[in-house]
């Protein structure tokens, strides 16, 4: 990889615009963050020459990342002129949501990743299917530049490889998750605050939603396919907001019997937006029949139908994978 891309690239850049992706998770706004504070501390650039983006809703849980309350909606920063984009996290273009247009109009695309499907879509890209978390990838372009983190960097970047990695639980974790970690630790990264920010800061009509939604979970195939559909009603029910449905999916995976998980989530009556998770077999095969993505063990995709029928077409599909 070649790391002085990335710093030229910045240096070069009069304005720059940080893209996260849909849905965002810890990993996405946690090295949004990191790398918007990197360029800060590290570069010759003011606030007024970056902005970060992201798209829908930040979840309640992640709010403790530093920096994250002056990120924009695409909304925000349409009219604005950058020369360089940075997307992070992002497996596939349409992963950028409304920032889309604004990426494709920007002249240099940098496209920082660790998805395994990831297309190389950028002009400069440093994509690397091994690492855990995209914060894991930021913090080597980090080090291999010399770059300062200071400890709301090393927060950011804790959170990302913490939640990509299950809290150190996936397959994901290797002996390099783990040193960064402890390297983020001695940065001043707190791992207890963090964890609690992360895990234990639910809000109580999420939690219902869970339990509501684990009592009508449907099981296929001897207990090896265990599934979950939500519509909107569920979701009105729990005046539950988009975010209110993370990890569904991993609690319906850690059922003994469990070989895929899945959620099928209803956007509108002919919309439905799925999430997979996988003790062993490959669910991004699985995704990339419904033109999705991601990871062997996770991975996504929307299905232009009903709930009900993306349900059906979907179990079809993870059935081939199961063999
Ligand atoms: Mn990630």
């Amino acid at each position: 990889m070649n790391f002085e891309l990335f710093k030229s690239a910045i240096q070069n850049a009069k304005n720059i615009l940080i893209i996260s992706h849909v849905n965002p998770d810890g990993d996405t706004l946690g090295s949004m963050s990191a790398l918007y504070q990197v360029i800060l501390n590290n570069f010759d650039k003011s606030k007024d020459s970056i902005n970060m983006v992201y798209n829908g809703i930040i979840p309640e849980i992640y709010k403790f990342i530093p920096y994250l309350d002056e990120a924009k909606t695409p909304k925000q920063v349409e009219n604005n002129k950058y020369d360089l984009a940075i997307a992070v996290d992002i497996a596939a273009k349409d992963r950028m949501g409304d920032a889309l247009p604004l990426f494709e109009s920007i002249e240099t695309k940098m496209n920082i990743d660790h998805h395994k499907t990831n297309t190389n879509f950028g002009t400069i890209n440093f994509v690397r299917g091994d690492a855990c978390s995209c914060g894991e990838v930021m913090l080597d372009i980090f080090n291999a530049l010399d770059l300062k983190i200071d400890k709301n960097t090393a927060c950011a970047l804790y959170a990302a490889i913490l939640t990509d990695t299950g809290g150190f639980r996936y397959e994901n974790t290797t002996a390099q998750t783990l040193l960064r970690a402890s390297e983020l630790i001695k940065l001043g990264a707190n791992p207890s605050q963090i964890s609690r920010y992360c895990y234990e800061s639910k809000p109580r009509n999420m939690v219902l939603l869970h339990a509501n939604c684990m009592i009508n979970a449907e099981f296929f195939d001897n207990n090896k396919i265990a599934g979950i559909c939500i519509t909107n009603k569920d979701m009105e029910k729990f005046h539950a907001s988009n975010d209110y449905t993370e990890g569904l999916v991993e609690e319906l995976r850690r059922i003994k019997t469990t070989e895929v998980s899945f959620v099928v989530k209803e956007v509108d009556e002919n919309t439905s937006k799925v999430s997979l998770r996988s003790k062993t077999a490959d669910v991004s095969v699985v995704a990339q029949v419904f033109n999705g993505g991601g990871h062997t063990f996770a991975a996504g995709c929307t299905i232009r139908k009903p709930v009900n029928i993306a349900k059906d077409k979907l179990v079809e599909e993870i059935r081939k994978v199961l063999g």
